[in-house]
């Protein structure tokens, strides 16, 4: 039985906070439960040694906690463990994959294809990407209600398509994207897929094998874990093929003066002492999301997410951006005559957090013809009266702004 209210007790910060507090901003990153807390702790206070080279009892068990947070990771979206890469998040993710396999494998001319709709992290890697080997950007636009505009994929798949790297859910619009069927084009014209996985691994079932990805990125700070953690799958196949990212210890096999042979994927991208803390306490924040389950995670996200998506329609000065029939819990949106950043403080002094500003897509704020909007983003902890104080706080700051008569 999900009970909103027994899990809102494992989230330490509900008893830290006042009585009122709400937040609505967990697509920037979530809360995080006592359980990944003391993950966290256990390894800082019981056993915390570096793993891969210690060969005492405590050094074991680091090793044995980091490696079993990868074996988690790779249940948790139906993959084989040699191909979960544990990253800083999911922008150093891409960014793994534009250095160490698109600029060995991309030539003047070649095309990569992303959308109108990406977040920075999957805008400025190929940007940079694109200058240094010559490959040209091309952008599958959006329509207005916040989905992409598929209709001619002829123009955007070609023989020239080498790359194609989108995001899964929109961060903005909270549009999940027919991911699959991307996937299933770029190989269709001989090109690689990547997926920003950052907005739907948290919130539904994600399987590469399903997907047939080749590479899919992911952060754990916004799935109940730890900053500082993200993932990198990518398929066995093609990761041995790749030259390593970064180097430094752990990655290699042998290192003589002058040169060096690697180690077996995915340690071979894992150079220096890993992130062992975070990596443990996105292992356990995998075991939390399982004990409730994520499925119905899902379902009492979709819930709230309609009941807002009703409630905010109601309030005429308020402007809600995407229109998806398949979305996730994510509202971006705006108040008339009011900036969202005023919006945000004003929210925020009646205990109400929400996210004001451009998201980290600027083009789609261009293209929406605005400089920003308030966002607010739901998850497993949220209730339907979090939605309902929203609400009062946005009437009351139209009336404060003097919008009604
Ligand atoms: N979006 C938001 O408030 P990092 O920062 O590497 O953990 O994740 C980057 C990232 C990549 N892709 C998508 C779709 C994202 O939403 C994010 C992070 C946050 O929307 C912070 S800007």
């Amino acid at each position: 039985m999900f009970d909103v209210k027994i899990i809102r007790e494992d989230f330490p910060i509900f008893s830290k906070q006042s009585n009122d507090f709400v937040y609505l901003d967990s697509a920037s990153t979530t809360l995080k439960p006592q359980f990944v807390i003391d993950a966290v702790n256990g390894y800082y206070s019981q056993y915390s040694a570096n793993v891969h080279r210690s060969i005492y009892t405590i050094g074991e068990q680091a090793t044995a906690a980091y490696e079993g947070s990868r074996k988690k990771v790779a249940d948790f979206i139906n993959a084989k463990d040699n191909s979960i890469i544990f990253t800083k998040g999911t922008t150093e993710s891409i960014n793994l994959v534009a250095y160490a396999w698109a600029r060995k494998n991309l030539k003047e001319g070649d095309e990569i294809l992303l959308t109108e709709m990406e977040h920075h992290s999957n805008l400025i890697p190929w940007q940079l990407c694109a200058k240094e080997t010559g490959a040209i950007l091309k952008h599958i636009p959006f329509n207005e209600d916040g989905t992409l505009d598929l209709s001619e994929p002829e123009k955007w798949f070609t023989d020239k398509t080498k790359l194609v790297t989108v995001i899964h859910q929109s961060n903005v619009f909270g549009t999940i994207n027919p991911i699959k069927e991307i996937v299933k084009m770029a190989h269709d014209v001989g090109a690689i897929a990547i997926v920003d996985a950052a907005q739907s691994v948290p919130h539904q079932k994600v399987d590469v094998q399903e997907l047939d990805c080749d590479f899919l990125a992911f952060s754990g700070h916004k799935m109940l874990g730890p900053t500082g953690v993200g993932i990198l799958y990518g398929k066995p196949e093609i990761l041995e093929t790749m030259n390593p990212f970064l180097g430094g210890g752990e990655m290699i096999k042998t290192v003589s003066l002058n040169e060096s042979t690697w180690n077996n994927i995915p340690w071979k991208f894992e150079a220096g002492t890993p992130n062992i803390a975070q990596a443990i306490g996105l292992g356990a924040a995998i075991d939390y999301i399982n004990s409730i389950g994520l499925e119905q995670i899902h379902q009492h996200e979709q819930l709230l997410l309609n009941y807002a998506l009703k409630k905010m329609q109601d309030i005429p000065e308020v402007t809600i951006y995407g229109a998806a029939s398949e979305r996730g819990a994510v509202i971006s949106f705006n108040v008339e005559n009011v900036h969202p950043h005023d919006l945000s403080q004003l929210l925020d002094n009646d205990g109400i957090a929400i996210r004001a500003g451009h998201h980290c897509a600027q083009p789609i704020m261009k293209k929406l013809g605005v400089s920003a909007t308030g966002r607010a983003s739901l998850y497993l902890y949220n209730t339907k009266e979090d939605i309902d104080r929203l609400c009062e706080s946005i009437v009351k700051t139209v009336n404060f702004m003097g919008g009604r008569d």
